[in-house]
Order: structure tokens, then C-alpha cells, then sequence
């Protein structure tokens, strides 16, 4: 199990106990008025408010987690296409090879010196995707391309003084073509 997961099933087993603490709150708390006096109209409104904003989180976060966006960082590669990309005061290095519509890119991102940013802007200008270009550590992002064109790399966290002038272009063709 790595660390991750480890840390993960820690926070889980928090969130469960905090959750088991609120549940057992509102029952005493529940019981309390069914004992004493009547439930207000007021105390209705608050409660279903409540159940609303509960069931609003647990479907926002079901929504929104499930195409996560950052691949296992231990697992084998889950691309077809490997890319290496190195940061570099102030350029970006990137492996050659020809990229594909339609066929998921790994780009193994790193930096030779300091931090950068690492940002996949399409054509006209769009943040697509993005990761951290770290000295001494590999993240791994995946994505797949649906159009051809030419694409640039930015870097997203100032990094001295060109950092403006971190700017890479490349080709994304379609899958039949050959590169020029
Ligand atoms: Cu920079």
C-alpha cells in the first residue's frame, strides 16, 4: 500500500467518525425536542435546509471526483504515447515524438532546476491540462487530444526572470499522418 492510499484510508476513517459524532448529535438532539416542546415550523425549514445541503455536497462531489484528472502516480503507464518533459530556466525540453489524435499522451514531467509549471494550451488559446514540473520528482499526466493543430506549453508558476519566455509549440496530427 503506498503512502497515499495509506493517508487516504486514514482520512476516510476520520471523516467517518466525525460523521458518526454529528449523526449521534442530532439524534439527542431530536430527542430532546420530541420530549420537551413541539417542533416549530422554523425547526422544520432548518432541517430539511440541512438535509438539502448534505445531499447538494455528496452530489457535487459525486459529480465532479469521478472523472478525476490526475492519473495514479505509481501504477504502470496509462498511455500509448509517452512523452518526457523536462523545465528548464526558461525553456521546455519534450521528447520528439509525434503526437496523435486520439491516443492518450502520457507526458512524464520534471525540472532541472526549479519549479515550473507545466500547461497544455490549445490552439486558440485554452488552459487544457496541467501539472507541476518538479526538480527530483516525475508527475505524470495524462491526456488525450481530440483535434489536430498546434498546441502550446506554458509555464504556469514564476520561475525568474524569462519565465515569460517558457513557451513550447507542438504538433498534435492526425493519427494516419506523418509529421512535416
Ligand atoms: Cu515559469
Amino acid at each position: 500500500m503506498t503512502l497515499q492510499d495509506r493517508v487516504w484510508l486514514i482520512t476516510l476513517a476520520g471523516i467517518g467518525g466525525v460523521t458518526l459524532v454529528f449523526l449521534y448529535v442530532i439524534s439527542q438532539a431530536t430527542r430532546q425536542a420530541d420530549a420537551g416542546q413541539v417542533e416549530t415550523r422554523a425547526d422544520a425549514i432548518r432541517r430539511w435546509f440541512f438535509l438539502g445541503l448534505i445531499a447538494l455536497g455528496v452530489g457535487a462531489t459525486a459529480a465532479t471526483l469521478t472523472p478525476f484528472p490526475i492519473p495514479n502516480q505509481h501504477a504502470a503507464s496509462q498511455g500509448r504515447q509517452v512523452v518526457k518533459a523536462v523545465g528548464r530556466q526558461w525553456f521546455w525540453e519534450l521528447s520528439p515524438e509525434p503526437i496523435k489524435v486520439g491516443v492518450p499522451v502520457e507526458f512524464q514531467v520534471t525540472s532541472a532546476d526549479v519549479n515550473h509549471g507545466f500547461g497544455i494550451y490549445e490552439p486558440s488559446g485554452r488552459l487544457l491540462a496541467e501539472t507541476q514540473a518538479m526538480p527530483g520528482v516525475t508527475n505524470r499526466l495524462v491526456y488525450t487530444f481530440t483535434r489536430p493543430g498546434k498546441y502550446r506549453i506554458l509555464c504556469l508558476e514564476y520561475c525568474g526572470l524569462a519565465h515569460h519566455g517558457m513557451i513550447f509549440e507542438f504538433n498534435v496530427i492526425r493519427a494516419a499522418e506523418r509529421q512535416s
